[in-house]
């Protein structure tokens, strides 16, 4: 392993803390509307750091929406900040958690005033300014980055971290099937081992309300099928996470290979792209899809992006989008099928 400065036979979280030396007022932020990889990942780099003596605070943009992951920070009493209760600028040392600077789905859009970047996205540009890069796309979730940290700084990780750390692998990787890695694989077991399992069964099964239902009633009645792509479009939704969701869930159609899905919140269009060719280069594909219009980053079977839209053009934006995906995935244009009928 080769540390951010290129210094051999380290370990990485050596590298890490080194970066946080002298820091006064250190920031974690994962991506916004941050998933449970980012959440956890950053509040055991927050653990590591107070365990070297580094006081920090874990900030996120945007909002917690999925109900899986609101009931991870109630359980687990998570201690997280809204970023907009924060002034950034009175931080001397930022990390990027889960995330990159430039992919638009963090505050950060230069890399000058970050010190750290632990993520496993593929590396969207050379990030020459930060003294800490930690980026591994072979990996399926950052949190299993993050749990070698503890392991090699030889701090011991308490039962809500080490739940947060093991949900954020399993939900990330769905149970170590898409993406994982055999460092996830051994990270798992060793947080199994620590893992409250009666926490993670109320996250997991956490309980929703009647709004949950209509986003799915929603997706359906919007879904339409083109050929080896399933697209829906939720209109209006109260979170980001609501379109990922859905992705997810569509994904499960079986004669199609891409799923994807937009929703719009504010002023903002969220657009979720999944498949299930391993081999295939989500990210690439909505980056394309969206370019000139918004931003995007993902992994290979998994990416999202966002698009501004104002009151007046959101809906022929969101029409635009959904035409350059079907497009970039070479898919049958035109109205396509609906998947369900009453
Ligand atoms: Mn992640």
């Amino acid at each position: 392993m080769t540390d951010a400065n290129g210094q051999e036979g380290r370990q990485p979280v050596e590298g890490f803390l080194e970066a946080f030396r002298g820091a006064r007022k250190a920031l974690l932020l994962p991506h916004d509307n941050p998933d449970p990889d980012g959440l956890a990942g950053a509040v055991a780099l927050r653990h590591i750091l107070a365990a070297n003596g580094v006081d920090a605070r874990v900030a996120f943009g945007g909002m917690i929406g999925r109900a899986e992951n609101r009931a991870m920070v109630r359980t687990l009493a998570l201690d997280l900040t809204p970023l907009s209760t924060l002034d950034v600028g009175e931080f001397d040392a930022v990390a990027l958690i889960d995330a990159q600077p430039g992919t638009g789905n963090n505050p950060v859009m230069a890399d000058a005033a970050i010190r750290a970047v632990i993520d496993h996205h593929p590396l969207l540009a050379t990030l020459d300014n930060v003294r800490f890069v930690d980026v591994r796309p072979e990996y399926g979730a950052t949190a299993t980055i993050v749990t070698e940290y503890a392991r090699d700084a030889g701090v011991e990780l308490p039962t809500d971290i080490a739940t947060a750390l093991f949900y954020a692998i399993r939900s990330e990787t769905q149970d170590l099937g898409r993406e994982a890695s055999p460092a996830d694989r051994e990270a798992y077991v060793e947080l199994l081992m620590k893992a409250d399992m009666g926490a993670v069964a109320r996250i997991q099964r956490a309980r929703v309300p009647r709004e949950y239902f209509g986003t799915y009633l929603t997706a359906i009645r919007e879904a339409r099928v083109h050929g080896h792509v399933v697209l829906t479009d939720l209109g209006v939704v109260s979170s980001a996470d609501q379109v990922a969701e859905i992705a997810d869930f569509l994904l499960r159609l079986r004669e199609v290979t891409w799923s994807a899905c937009v929703g719009r919140r504010l002023h903002t269009l969220a657009v979720s792209l999944r498949t299930t060719d391993p081999f295939a280069h989500a990210g690439y594909a909505i980056r394309r899809a969206i370019e000139g219009l918004g931003t995007a980053g993902g992994h290979g079977t998994m990416a999202g992006g966002q698009v501004p839209v104002t009151d007046e053009n959101a809906e022929e934006i969101a029409a635009e989008v959904k035409r350059r995906l079907l497009t970039e995935l070479g898919a049958e244009p035109g109205e396509g099928d609906p998947i369900a009928r009453d």
